[in-house]
């Protein structure tokens, strides 16, 4: 009985935190990566493995530059690319343990099953260094992440 009620309430919690996230960071909504893009002037295709990679693992993108970013999963398992910083994925991934079935569905993110290609389509308005990591459970402490960098 106690155990059901503590299961419902991290899972509340869970809810309110990842709603929270995908949101960003900022109460005005503005979010500090950019915004979702419609059309885009570069595709940047990018490999995930079942080494827990990305191939490449370091993506330069011009400020102001609206980009496809491209996923194939050449692996086995199921993976998934996260846009955000750090700490924003490193706080998602712990929770995403508690929660492995959780789907994401919002513009920075996608998941892609074996043999599958799956889009990012961001316009990167702010200079800074972000990351894309795969939050399967396992896989962000494995390593799976890469950098973006903008400028
Ligand atoms: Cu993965």
């Amino acid at each position: 009985m106690f155990k059901a009620i503590n299961t419902k309430l991290a899972i509340a919690m869970l809810i309110t935190a990842c709603a929270t996230w995908a949101s960003g960071d900022h109460q005005d909504g503005h979010d500090p990566m950019g915004e979702p893009a419609k059309k885009t002037t570069r595709t940047v295709q990018i490999s995930m493995s079942d080494m827990m990679k990305y191939t490449p693992n370091v993506i330069q993108i011009k400020r102001g530059e609206a980009v496809t970013l491209a996923f194939k999963n050449d692996g086995q398992l199921k993976h998934e690319a996260v846009l955000g910083s750090l700490p924003e994925l490193q706080k998602h991934a712990e929770m995403m343990k508690m929660h492995p079935d959780m789907e994401h569905d919002d513009p920075k993110s996608i998941s892609a099953k074996a043999g599958e290609t799956a889009y990012i389509k961001w316009k990167f308005t702010q200079p800074g260094t972000f990351y894309v990591a795969c939050l399967v459970p396992g896989h962000f402490d494995a390593g799976m992440r890469a950098s973006i960098i903008v400028k």
